[in-house]
């Protein structure tokens, strides 16, 4: 017999314990081991409540099928709420990230077209592969000037470059010139802009900002003056975009068969409304930085430590550039272990600690009633690192996807179904190409023997720098 909701292990009795124990346990930051330490003590399904935090947490991908087989129509995920806080406040749109119901399809339906179907990847490459190759360029110059034969590192800040550089190119259809030697100040206050708003999410996720807000609260001053900066920066490029547009300056591009960048193409379309159009591109356009550079930081410190996988992904990519021929798109066809390295970098590394629905009818899960309008938190983290569900978890193999183990439910790093992540073709086409260029040209060697752990700071990150050798093969 099914058992009933008030009987689900957890510590949700008491939410205020809750919240003074995080707090004296340093618990913001460490929120993916108390998991993995919850999971361990209740078993794979518990409730629990931070605040006004309420959730149910699941761990098994038979449950988490379960999970998105119930949440209907209009997916609807946690709402952070310092983040429509922000909006509210500043009289801003929200974009996709934060839009709900029909308002979120409609938008969201005319993005995917322009930011997720399959034939746009084809528009990405040659502009990704552009800022691939200037990166190349770009370490070569450092390790000659370095007057050694390899460049020692800690490539976090090179890495956010990257990573912006190649959004704003796919966006904006034009170079921001980041990977040059002087980088503009700009560019760098946006970037810590983004590192500062995260930062400043994880304390308010537990406390209602209006509440902070209304205190006056340090906490969140930053966090406005973060999203200032990147909203800004963000109106800036929309600006020159639009400006280009109206002069047909764009125009003489398109009809040069040149791909004008997914800003134009909205504009052009006219689907959806200005204000709709520049809250979701400042949200892709920062939603791109942290996520891809955390991730390959991540897979190049995991090639640093098992050498034998990383000559065995450059003869694949080396392999693959030989058959391939020059066709870019074949190439990316051509790298299956490559692909898999990144799926195993998100499974023991991934960005988002869990994925969450508000579920829209009652469900079953471990034999426990779920009633419809609860919030199901399925734990990435721990998931990946479970030996139930993956065996020798701590075990960097990407060779397992590839495999007879079973992958049903179990590779969700940019989440799942209609509301998943709208930039992982733009993600995953940025990395690829980024790691075929380093392997092509560099060994990754590490500089010391330890181990990095994450930390959270809204999403995970490395908790100490990670400095690498890179050299010339
Ligand atoms: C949503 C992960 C890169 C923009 C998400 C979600 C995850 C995720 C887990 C929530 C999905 C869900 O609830 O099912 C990642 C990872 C990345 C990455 C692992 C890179 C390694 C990016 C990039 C962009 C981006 C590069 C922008 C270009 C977004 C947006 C959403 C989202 C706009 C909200 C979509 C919606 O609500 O409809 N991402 N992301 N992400 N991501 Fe990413
Ligand atoms: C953080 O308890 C922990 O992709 C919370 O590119 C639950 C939660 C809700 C939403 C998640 C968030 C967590 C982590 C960061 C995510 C976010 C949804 C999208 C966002 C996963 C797990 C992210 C990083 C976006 C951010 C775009 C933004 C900068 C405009």
């Amino acid at each position: 017999s099914v058992r009933p909701f008030k009987e689900l292990p957890g510590t949700w009795k008491n939410g205020v314990v809750t919240v003074y124990n995080f707090w004296k346990l340093d618990g913001f930051k460490n929120i993916h081991n108390i998991m993995i330490h919850n999971f361990n003590t209740f078993g794979p399904i518990y409730r629990e409540k931070i605040g006004s935090y309420d959730s149910v947490n699941i761990i098994n991908p038979e449950d988490a099928a379960i999970l998105f087989k119930a949440e209907g129509h209009y997916p609807k995920r946690f709402r952070v709420e310092p983040w429509t806080s922000y909006r509210d406040y500043r009289h801003r749109e929200y974009g996709v990230l934060l839009k709900d119901g029909e308002d979120w399809r409609s938008n969201r339906v005319v993005l995917n077209k322009e930011v997720i179907a399959p034939k746009v990847q084809g528009n990405f490459v040659p502009l990704l592969d552009e800022v691939g190759q200037d990166f190349v360029a770009r370490i070569y110059k450092k390790i000659e000037r370095s007057g050694q034969s390899k460049w020692t590192i800690d490539l976090q800040q090179e890495l956010f470059k990257y990573a912006l550089e190649s959004v704003g190119s796919v966006l904006y259809g034009e170079r921001f010139g980041l990977l040059q030697d002087h980088i503009d100040p700009e560019a760098k206050r946006f970037i810590d802009s983004i590192t500062l708003m995260f930062k400043t999410t994880t304390p308010m996720l537990y406390i209602p900002p209006g509440l902070l807000r209304r205190l006056g609260s340090r906490v969140w001053r930053e966090h406005v003056e973060a999203w200032d900066t990147i909203f800004n920066q963000a109106d800036r490029c929309i600006q020159n975009i639009y400006r280009e547009l109206r002069t047909s300056k764009k125009e003489d591009t398109v009809d040069q068969g040149k791909y004008p960048g997914v800003l134009a193409n909205l504009l052009m379309m006219d689907k959806l409304s200005i204000e709709d159009i520049k809250a979701s591109i400042t949200e892709l356009m920062a939603g791109g930085v942290d996520t891809t550079s955390t991730t390959l930081l991540w897979t190049l410190y995991e090639l640093s430590r098992n050498t034998d996988l990383q000559e065995e992904l450059r003869a694949e990519v080396l392999s693959a550039r030989h058959s391939s021929q020059g066709d870019l798109l074949l190439m990316l066809k051509s790298v299956p272990l490559l692909k898999a390295a990144i799926k195993e970098t998100l499974r023991l590394h991934p960005v988002a600690v869990n994925l969450q629905r508000y579920i829209t009818e009652d469900i079953v899960m471990q034999n426990y009633l779920i009633p419809a309008g609860t919030l199901v938190q399925l734990g990435l983290y721990a998931m990946g690192r479970s030996h139930r569900i993956f065996p020798h978890p701590e075990v960097y193999r990407p060779s397992r996807w590839l495999r007879t183990e079973s992958q049903y439910f179990r590779s969700l790093g940019f989440g799942f179904g209609p509301r998943q992540c709208l930039g992982r073709r733009i993600a995953e086409t940025e990395m690829q190409l980024f790691l075929i260029h380093m392997l092509e040209n560099f060994r990754i060697e590490k500089q010391s023997k330890v181990k990095v752990q994450s930390t959270f700071e809204l999403i995970l990150v490395p908790e100490r720098p990670i400095v690498l050798n890179i050299r010339p093969l």
